[in-house]
């Protein structure tokens, strides 16, 4: 009897009730579009690493991230919280401070409390170093990834087009020769610092708008740098970077449950791949740089396998906002775009709130766990990772954190008559800005600040001025082209009110 009871208390201690912690990797690329993949019907070139990764999972079709730009919805996916509901939270300039208060729950502070190893490697975006004060390039970067729950970061600080090119590891700019001071600032440093304005002839590649100050690597950036020479990397070794200390950390981590943020920043502008990958497509950089994160996801299953922790590993892949052909450079995105449709069947993409701004690729695989080779039509939202992720693994969740963040674990593992969420707001950049709201088939369009359809994926930008509200039927109309607000005045009226309600509540879990 003590036997029976003891090894009864065994196996509730370990296996039997304890939950399952498998490691997790989410891979977000950055301005992909729901088309931009093969497996999600893009013909022109093909990416057979994600295609693989969604054939051996769930390929979803309703896949969001909560934002049309970078800043916004990395700030949701860690926060689990709008970045509306926060001040801040647009594009964040060169030299901004963290934008996460450090006391703020994330996603990664939850799985470190369940005893996970928590890593971002790859583009931030978030800011580092103390408001009002902004980084501090040459000594400690804090507060940054660390102060908010990754154990270690690898990191482009800013993104790409933003100074200073170098890695931050650790709250430190890696490699900084301390006699050569790295400066970062807004107003041209001397007279004779050369811009994409006074050396243009001598670019690698054009700037069209914007990103005319410092040059680095033949390229003008947003915002002034000099020194940190020896600190400064290529735009062509980033991807490679990324996957080197990725595999690095996964080696190390591999005893311990891990999670691990990989933040590519392909496929961001400026847009410049490895050599290797330069001309695979016939699309030009923008295509190149796919089929360059398809190579890393591939690598990062590849690890994975090494490692022998596939049947532990949850992976997601995902954006962070929708696809943008001319974003400032000259890369001949959209001349060479042909018949390519970067956000699929629907309209717009970055920077709007029409379903091609948020809607993206979405796929979960857990080798083992995941019955492969579904499609799921259940809406997700990169939002909901930190909730459903934190309670898969048993954490309780605090009151005041994970705000609009839902459980929709069920829908992510592909569980039968498992249900994503009943709704979802999607903003485009920072606080007050534009809304979309989809309930089931229907969504509302709120245009507080630019009242214009905002489309600057299509072959032209389309600035057509557009109502404050517009109503339209995704299962009819996935493209948004028929605004129905006048045939359906009481859903109008209901969908008004309930996203008024989701705004002034503050929050969306009870
Ligand atoms: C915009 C930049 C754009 C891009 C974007 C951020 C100009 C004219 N445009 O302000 O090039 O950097 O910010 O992109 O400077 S994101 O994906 O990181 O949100
Ligand atoms: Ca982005």
């Amino acid at each position: 009897m003590i036997r029976f009871f003891s090894l009864l208390f065994a196996l509730s201690a370990t296996s039997v009730f304890a939950a399952e912690k498998p490691n997790v990797i989410v891979i977000m690329a950055d301005d992909l579009g729901f088309g931009d993949l093969s497996c999600y019907g893009a013909n022109d070139f093909e990416t057979p690493y994600i295609d693989q990764l969604a054939a051996e999972g769930i390929q979803f079709t309703s896949g969001y991230c909560s934002a049309s730009t970078c800043t916004p919805t990395r700030y949701s996916f860690l926060t689990g919280t709008y970045a509306f509901r926060r001040p801040n939270t647009g594009i964040a300039p060169p030299s901004s401070p963290l934008i996460i208060p450090h006391e703020t729950t994330t996603i990664a502070d939850v799985l470190g409390k369940a005893g996970y190893k928590t890593a971002v490697i790859g583009k931030w975006h978030l800011g580092l170093g103390e408001k009002e004060k902004g980084p501090d390039w040459n000594g400690e970067l804090k507060p940054g990834p660390r102060e908010i729950g990754f154990d270690y970061n690898f990191l482009l600080p800013t993104t790409n087009d933003r100074v200073p090119q170098v890695y931050v590891e650790n709250s430190r700019v890696k490699n900084l020769d301390p006699n050569d001071p790295l400066w970062v600032g807004r107003k041209k440093p001397s007279e004779d610092h050369p811009t994409g304005i006074t050396h243009r002839d001598t670019l690698k590649m054009d700037w069209t708008h914007g990103h005319n100050s410092t040059i680095h690597n033949g390229i003008s950036r947003i915002g002034f740098y000099t020194g940190g020479m020896k600190a400064r990397f290529r735009d062509e070794d980033l991807a490679d970077e990324w996957v080197k200390q990725s595999k690095k950390w996964i080696a190390q981590n591999k005893d311990d449950p891990f999670f691990l943020f990989f933040a590519s920043h392909d496929i961001h502008v400026p847009r410049i791949p490895h050599e290797r990958f330069q001309g695979v497509t016939r699309l030009g950089f923008r295509a190149d740089s796919i089929v360059q994160i398809d190579w890393c996801v591939g690598e990062l299953m590849k690890a994975v396998d090494e490692q022998g922790l596939a049947e532990n590993t949850l992976f997601v892949f995902c954006s962070d906002n929708g696809p943008v052909m001319d974003d400032g450079y000259a890369d001949e995105a959209l001349e060479k775009l042909g018949d390519h449709r970067a956000s699929g069947h629907f309209s717009g993409g970055k920077y709007s709130v029409y379903e091609g701004g948020t809607r993206t690729p979405f796929i979960t695989r857990w080798t083992g766990k995941i019955k492969p080779g579904q499609v799921s039509d259940e809406v997700v939202c990169t939002i909901d990772l930190a909730t459903s992720l934190s309670k898969y693994v048993g954490q309780e969740i605090p009151e005041n954190a994970f705000l609009d963040s839902l459980d929709v674990m069920g829908a992510l593992l592909g569980k039968e008559g498992a249900k994503g969420r009943d709704h979802l707001v999607q903003q485009d950049n920072g606080k007050g800005g534009n809304y979309g709201f989809r309930v089931g088939d229907w969504k509302l369009q709120r245009h507080d600040s630019k009242k214009t359809r905002n489309l600057v994926v299509e072959k032209k930008l389309d600035n057509t001025p557009v109502p404050q509200f517009q109503l339209f039927n995704l299962e009819t109309d996935p493209a948004e082209k028929n605004n129905v607000i006048d045939a359906n005045p009481k859903i109008a009226k209901d969908l008004k009110a309930r996203l008024q309600k989701l705004l002034d509540s503050g929050r969306t879990r009870s």
